[in-house]
């Protein structure tokens, strides 16, 4: 089986880039400051000032995908920032889409630290003529203009159940680490985990959901807790790229190393030595880099009002080429891809 989903992510249109180039210049504004992001118009009157809000600074999977979007950007002629909260927690976005409605810029793009929380924030900055793009993780529809999904929420839970069902060879007690307990694509991703566990894997047993909050102490720490609460545990899935990382550091230095699978959604480059080890198997993601990279087109897009996020509109963007908008507003980037000790020497992000 996950021979199969080796294959299907390897012959999917997504092919991570071996290495992503940082382009484009990053600012960093401050809630409050009274700079102001202009955008240089590639199109005459067009606000192509973009600012990216991702869940939290410091996370090496937001790194990649703004430096995406600041390369996109610069390729348009647009003007890129970006700004973000220390921690994700619900309401901690709100300030700086606040402050980039007073500062006009033309258009945002966010991953929601919770569907509703942001939801009057960013309804008011469009409001204000502000274009809001939703990549990575979702708000609920009506407070954005379009969402950049990395894959399918079906796909993205199906690769996981598929590694982690290898990796235990089928049977045992597996629990998730995830990020906050408000995240959009971390929910949603959990919720078919379990559809599919129930209908494909009766002999697997989720024994806890717990929340690392995307803090890789956090994470961490819930780890050490997971094993010593559940001594029978056989793996660990975690959907994000800080509790994978934090989760594969625990265990690289535990007894149960070897005995306890962890597998998920990381970075290569954060996931590398733990592959190398031989603490993780496999696990999976998508190319941030290039769902960065498509926000960002997609804001250009609503911006020069070439679309307006209706389905079936389409836009091309740059080198990913042509793109349309989905059902509900929804851009689809790709499937998801696995690494393993085969093919990770082939990334660098
Ligand atoms: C973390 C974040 C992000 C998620 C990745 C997989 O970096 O939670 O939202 O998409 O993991």
């Amino acid at each position: 089986m996950f021979s199969n989903v080796k294959r299907r992510g390897a012959a999917a249109a997504i092919v991570a880039s071996a290495a992503l180039v940082m382009a484009g210049c990053s600012t960093t504004v401050e809630p409050g400051s009274s700079e102001t992001p202009n955008g240089d118009n590639g199109t005459p009157d067009a606000n192509l000032a973009i600012t990216f809000l991702p869940k939290n600074l410091g996370n090496a999977y937001f790194d990649t995908s703004d430096a995406g979007g600041a390369e996109a950007i610069a390729e348009f002629g647009g003007t890129y920032a970006e700004v973000g909260p220390a921690e994700a927690s619900p309401d901690a976005q709100v300030s700086y889409i606040n402050t980039l409605t007073q500062q006009g810029v033309g258009g945002i793009a966010i991953s929601a630290n919770d569907p509703e929380a942001i939801c009057g924030a960013l309804n008011e900055a469009r409001d204000n003529g502000v274009k809001v793009v939703t990549f990575d993780s979702d708000t609920n529809p009506e407070c954005r203009d379009l969402f950049i999904n990395q894959a399918t929420a079906e796909g993205i839970a199906q690769v996981q159940v598929d590694m982690i069902a290898e990796q235990i060879g089928g049977e045992g007690q597996i629990a998730i680490l995830s990020a906050t307990a408000n995240a959009t694509n971390q929910n949603a991703w959990i919720e078919m985990m379990k559809e599919i566990l129930a209908a494909d894997h009766p002999n697997i047993e989720l024994v806890d959901v717990v929340y690392g909050d995307d803090d890789d102490q956090t994470s961490f720490d819930r780890t050490a807790a997971l094993l010593q609460t559940y001594p029978d545990l056989k793996g660990i899935v975690s959907p994000t790229t800080v509790g994978i990382s934090a989760a594969a550091r625990y265990l690289s230095t535990s007894e149960s190393k070897g005995q306890v699978a962890i597998t998920g959604l990381g970075t290569p480059n954060q996931m590398r030595s733990y592959v190398e080890d031989g603490t993780v198997a496999a696990f999976a993601l998508w190319n941030p880099g290039d769902l960065g990279y498509l926000a960002a087109y997609a804001a250009k897009a609503l911006i020069e009002g070439e679309i307006t996020g209706a389905e079936g509109d389409t836009f091309s963007a740059g080198k990913l080429g042509d793109y349309t908008v989905g059902p509900n507003g929804t851009v689809l980037l790709g499937d998801p891809y696995v690494f393993d000790a085969n093919n990770i020497g082939d990334f660098n992000f």
